[in-house]
């Protein structure tokens, strides 16, 4: 007897689950998973609100071009690949309470500029 089976997406709760197993064993750190989706011009989300002390590992995927996710102030900067190309993963330690500006900071059109978001990192 024939069965439909359905299709499963692949578990994006799992695949954190298993980034939260690989947290070295003692660490007090807490390790979060922030996926945010970029396109022409914004990040959604485009604000980010943090405990301090998390490591924060953020998984960008673009729904359209190229573009760059960028922390200001640091060296932290990747290359999110164009749209079915996969995420770019960038870890960011929130080790200070404070406000964080990230960008895109590869040209990918008019209002290239104004594709930014923040990262609140609270005591
Ligand atoms: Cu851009």
């Amino acid at each position: 007897m024939a069965r439909t089976g359905r299709i499963r997406r692949r578990s994006f709760a799992c695949a954190a689950l298993l980034v939260a197993l690989a947290a070295p064993q003692g660490s007090s750190q807490d390790r979060r998973v922030v996926r945010v989706l970029a396109e022409r011009f914004t990040f959604t989300p485009s604000q980010i609100k943090v405990k301090r002390g998390t490591v924060v590992e953020f998984r960008v995927r673009s729904d359209d071009t190229s573009h760059g996710f960028h922390i200001v102030g640091s060296n932290a900067s990747v290359i999110v690949p164009k749209r079915g190309r996969g995420d770019a993963t960038l870890i960011f330690e929130a080790d200070a309470a404070g406000q964080y500006t990230f960008e895109c900071s590869k040209m990918c059109g008019a209002g290239h500029s104004f594709m930014r978001g923040s990262i609140i990192v609270e005591e």
